[in-house]
């Protein structure tokens, strides 16, 4: 059998390349509309976060445009998402939420 082949450099990264990232961050966007006040209320209660933690995290997305909430497992994060998402939609506000590998 021949040493090697075309294929076979690409056949081993393939067998050895890296997992996908265990752990996702639910990132907040800012936006002109949602209040600081719902921001921090999201914070606290799908976040767990302190009220003083979720002033901190409110106001750095506030001033630098976005900010980690947390990093979970990729199921808990989408979840996650998805409740920041419907509360905002609900009470009228355009606040976004996405998820990036951590
Ligand atoms: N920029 C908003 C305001 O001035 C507050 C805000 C903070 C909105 C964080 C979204 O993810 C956000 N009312």
């Amino acid at each position: 059998m021949e040493d090697s082949k075309p294929g076979d450099a690409v056949k081993e990264r393939t067998e050895t390349r890296k997992k996908e990232p265990a752990l996702y961050k639910v990132v907040l966007l800012n936006d002109d509309y949602t209040t600081m006040e719902f921001v921090v209320q999201v914070l606290e209660s799908v976040f767990q976060k302190s009220p003083a933690e979720a002033y901190r995290i409110m106001m750095a997305v506030h001033v630098g445009g976005k900010g980690i909430a947390g990093v979970y497992p990729w199921e808990v994060a989408e979840t996650k998402v998805e409740i920041v998402i419907s509360m905002a939609r609900e009470a009228g506000f355009p606040l976004k939420a996405v998820t990036e590998e951590a």
